[in-house]
């Protein structure tokens, strides 16, 4: 009788201390829920998975985020702020899960163990903290924790308004060492990326947007190459994510980079060349003539070497590697002195310091460039002549010999044809006609048709707007081309202006 009376109080004793710990479990499971809410999944510091789980959730393994009904007229003001979908933004988990978008031989390749190490320099202005952090959990969550050095944040002097947060705080807490640096003055991408890796300590430097996620195995076929020759420069495929839905899309192995006759760095299809020289392996690297500037790896003493960013060496994507940016459709960012002004400076640079004689081709086109003040370049020409760099030639026949620019040429203009104003009141050249569809143009060639609408122009010889044609549908007035796109028809507000008569 008294061992069933043991048995009895036993058994009540470790009831109540099950039932306990049931409570304490559910207790902080419940809480712990409550702080994933506010942080939007992340906890400040907490550990994240490593490997990709295609959890719930938000634009979770890539997919497009969707905005309800009722929430689209808030987003799209806050999509004025950083010119992207902020709201889809703060609505996805700072790690979400991404699809393992690599050619299927990549995900097979084995690396050397004794890679390079890499310091990370992101710079931003603005940025949203979603953006930027996302950008730096990817870094971390896929790369190799002993190939990752640190991360170098450079804030190119924000407006305060734009990280309401304490980021030195928050980033203390996560697995890798993060570094916030300040400008203390607007100094623009290329003065704080300077910034950024004069204070880096890896052996390699790894620029990236603020608005980047890293996809798995991004950074070991990278490191390799810079292992396997220190000269090389390389990118990753830029993979891009949609700034209306964040949708991860990748992008194509089989585009390189180039720029056309204005200097306008452009994506184009690798030469068949190019496909040669790699044997049909797509997984091999590209070389390409030139990069988008923004994502890239070099070996640190190298970049030191050829004046950073005035680049020589080798340049390749490296089709392995997928990092994931946010394209915008307009920039969001204010230049002092204007953004043309700063483009025009910038491209005169490079055309004095580097193109040789190819440079009047660019100016013939580019008027507003020969303008501007480039101030002084012959530090820029002294380190060219130390370096013993080629000429421009040498780099369009071998480098680049499927370049917009010719490499051998007779003569440089214009050809202009020949319009009738018709009794139509149509601006017709053989069967196309005039076209405008949008206030400000493009002004385009389309087919005529006879139904008038937008193909209807009113010409005033003597009236209030002298000697100008008005676009009927638009009000509008054909006007002088601009400097920054001297190519292009423009039409503008009607202004009697000499320009538009
Ligand atoms: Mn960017």
């Amino acid at each position: 009788m008294r061992k069933f009376a043991y048995c009895k109080v036993v058994l009540a004793t470790s009831l109540t201390w099950v039932l306990l710990d049931m409570f304490l479990l559910l207790y902080f499971s419940e809480c712990n829920k409550c702080d994933e809410k506010k942080e939007r999944g992340l906890p400040a510091g907490d550990v994240l998975e490593p490997v990709q789980k295609p959890h719930e959730g938000p634009g979770e393994m890539g997919k497009p985020v969707v905005i309800p009904k009722e929430d689209q007229e808030k987003m799209k003001e806050m999509f004025k702020i950083n010119q992207f979908n902020l709201m889809a933004s703060e609505m996805m988990a700072l790690n979400r899960s991404l699809p393992d978008v690599r050619l299927e031989r990549c995900k097979t390749k084995v690396y050397p163990d004794n890679l390079p190490t890499t310091s990370v320099v992101i710079v931003f202005h603005n940025e949203a903290w979603s953006t930027l952090l996302r950008t730096v959990h990817s870094i971390i969550n896929r790369s190799p924790r002993h190939m990752l050095e640190e991360i170098v944040l450079v804030d190119d002097a924000s407006e305060r308004h734009f990280l309401k947060r304490p980021l030195e705080s928050y980033v203390k807490k996560l697995k890798v060492p993060v570094h916030v640096i300040q400008m203390e003055q607007r100094s623009g991408l290329i003065r704080a990326r300077l910034k950024g890796a004069a204070v880096s300590k890896g052996q390699v430097i790894t620029f990236l947007d603020a608005h980047c996620e890293c996809t798995v195995g991004w950074l070991e076929p990278l490191l390799a190459r810079i292992k396997h020759d220190r000269k090389t420069v390389v990118c990753p495929i830029i993979d891009v994510i949609s700034d209306d839905t964040f949708e991860y899309m990748a992008g194509s192995d089989m585009t390189y980079g180039g720029f056309n006759w204005k200097l306008n760095f452009r994506w184009y299809p690798a030469p068949q060349r190019e496909m040669d020289r790699r044997k049909g392996d797509r997984t091999l690297p590209v070389r390409t003539p030139t990069m988008a500037g923004g994502l890239f790896s070099i070996d640190r003493d190298y970049f030191q070497e050829i004046g950073t960013y005035d680049c020589r060496g080798t340049l390749e994507i490296v089709t392995c590697s997928h990092v994931g940016h946010v394209f915008r459709k307009a920039t969001p960012y204010t230049f002092p002195g204007g953004t043309g002004q700063i483009i025009n400076k910038n491209n005169r640079r490079l055309a004095e310091v580097w193109m040789d004689e190819f440079n009047n081709f660019f100016y013939m086109i580019s008027l507003g460039v020969t303008k501007v003040d480039y101030g002084d370049i012959s530090p820029r020409l002294g380190l060219r002549h130390k370096l013993q760099c080629r000429p421009f030639s040498w780099y369009l026949e071998n480098i680049y010999p499927d370049s917009q620019i010719p490499r051998h040429y007779f003569s440089l203009g214009e050809i202009r044809n020949v319009f009738s104003y018709t009794a139509n009141k149509e601006i017709r050249t053989d069967d196309l006609c005039l076209d405008v569809s949008k206030l400000n143009g493009p002004v385009t060639m389309l087919k005529c048709h006879h139904l008038k609408g937008n193909l209807l122009w009113e010409y005033d010889p003597v009236r209030s707007l002298k000697l100008t044609l008005q676009h009927v549908n638009s009000n509008q007035c054909p006007d002088k081309a601009t400097d920054e796109d001297s190519q292009v028809p423009s039409i503008r507000d009607c202004s009697r202006a000499r320009s538009q008569q």
